[in-house]
């Protein structure tokens, strides 16, 4: 559900702005607040699955 200010909308289409995991596998991702702004950072992790 989305907030448009006055009432909620439904939207099957929203997702965040980087994807958790994909086809199944975690990413890596991983929502911290590392500056200590109050705000949820995002981190990506390496993957060990991943070659260089
Ligand atoms: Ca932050």
């Amino acid at each position: 559900m989305i907030n448009n200010g006055s009432d909620w909308t439904r939207n099957d289409y929203w997702s965040g702005p980087l994807p958790f995991t994909v086809d199944g596998k975690d990413k890596g991702l991983r929502i911290a607040d590392l500056n200590n702004d109050g705000f949820p950072d995002f981190i990506r992790g390496k993957s060990g699955l991943e070659k260089a």
